[in-house]
């Protein structure tokens, strides 16, 4: 038994001083091993005496069970260190770098007409997403009937519990924040409207039945179309920074504009697309707003914003920035 005491604390202090698995090894070799210290001592044990035997045979055992155990807990550790060499702290490597969340594309292009027209002294204007009949149609001089309501199918809310006398929608375009704007504030000034809208239209690569306009209203004594197209092309030239635009100016109708026109624009030779409507607008509408239409004249203008950003970044289809497919946002 003596033997045995000695046996452990020898290993024991083997074991405090082994610092890597070699020296694990040898220390495994130098008590389990064939020739091994305990080993010699457990095959010994069938020549002794039973009374000898019953006492160091089952302490041998033991002793060889947690000799075993102990390595194989040294050892996990020694191979955790091998491959983790820097496992410890270093204090003096660079940190890790937050993973940032970045504005979305259409965020950004909003960002950025809003710069555009601030620096040609516009207002910036917001008006509500869900609007009136009135204000959509109405006062914009498309009545109820009006063909050119079939133009603009959209969602219609349901009053619910509110009871709201009128009819209420989602805005099909940013249009009538004109009206609300002009029933507040006096001319001259020059606003635009960013902002959500939405139609009850099939969607295909350029239409989403969701989808960002930019209005653009400019009122005073003597506003022409000459000052739209000076705007209109200043803006376009700023925001396609140095490539070569075309611009087309076609007649179109619109009720609350006369004239009205659309706008096409074509990039660098590319092909030409529909990117606004726009005119002088109507005397009627500035009744519907109480301005004189003998005293003040404007143009207003509405630009699809997403059309924008699909030609600045060349996206082909317009659902991709609406997919949320990180793969696409992650390229802005
Ligand atoms: C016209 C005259 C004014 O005095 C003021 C504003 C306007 C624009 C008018 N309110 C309007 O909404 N005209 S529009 O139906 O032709 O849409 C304007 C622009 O929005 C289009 O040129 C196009 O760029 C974009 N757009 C229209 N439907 C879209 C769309 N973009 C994406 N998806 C759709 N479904």
């Amino acid at each position: 038994m003596e033997d045995i005491a000695k046996i452990k604390q020898a290993f024991l202090k083997g074991l405090g001083g082994a610092k890597d698995r070699a020296a694990l090894e040898a220390l495994r070799v130098e008590y389990l091993g064939r020739k091994g210290k305990l080993t010699l001592i457990l095959r010994s044990l069938g020549g002794m005496v039973l009374e000898e035997k019953k006492k160091i045979g089952p302490a041998a055992q033991a002793l060889r069970k947690e000799f075993e155990e102990l390595l194989s807990n040294h050892e996990a550790v020694a191979k955790e260190g091998a491959s983790a060499p820097h496992a410890a702290i270093d204090l003096t490597a660079p940190g890790r770098r937050f993973s940032r969340g970045h504005l979305h594309p259409l965020t950004q292009v909003e960002d950025e007409i809003r710069r555009i027209f601030a620096s040609m002294n516009f207002s910036v204007v917001e008006g509500p997403e869900v609007e009136s009949e009135y204000y959509n149609f109405d006062a914009l001089n498309i009545p109820a009937g009006h063909p050119a309501r079939d133009m603009w199918d959209t969602f219609w809310i349901s009053r619910g519990a509110k009871k709201s006398t009128e009819n209420l929608l989602l805005r099909t375009h940013t249009s009538p924040v004109q009206i609300r704007y002009m029933e507040a504030h006096e001319p001259p000034f020059q606003i635009i409207v960013p902002g959500r809208t939405f139609r009850y239209e099939a969607t295909d690569a350029s239409h989403e039945i969701n989808f960002d306009q930019l209005e653009g209203l400019v009122v005073g004594k003597s506003i022409t179309l000459a000052n739209f197209k000076f705007v209109v092309e200043a803006f376009f030239e700023k925001f396609f920074k140095g490539r070569k635009i075309e611009f087309r100016y076609r007649p179109s109708y619109f009720p609350f504009v006369e004239p009205g026109i659309e706008v096409d624009i074509k990039i660098a030779g590319g092909k030409w697309l529909e990117i606004m409507g726009a005119g002088m607008v109507h005397p009627r509408v500035f009744e519907y707003a109480h301005y004189n239409p003998h005293e003040w004249q404007g143009f207003a203008f509405g630009i699809g914003i997403d059309r924008l950003a699909m030609i600045k970044y060349r996206v082909p289809d317009i659902r991709l920035f609406y997919s949320g497919d990180l793969r696409f946002i992650n390229q802005f």
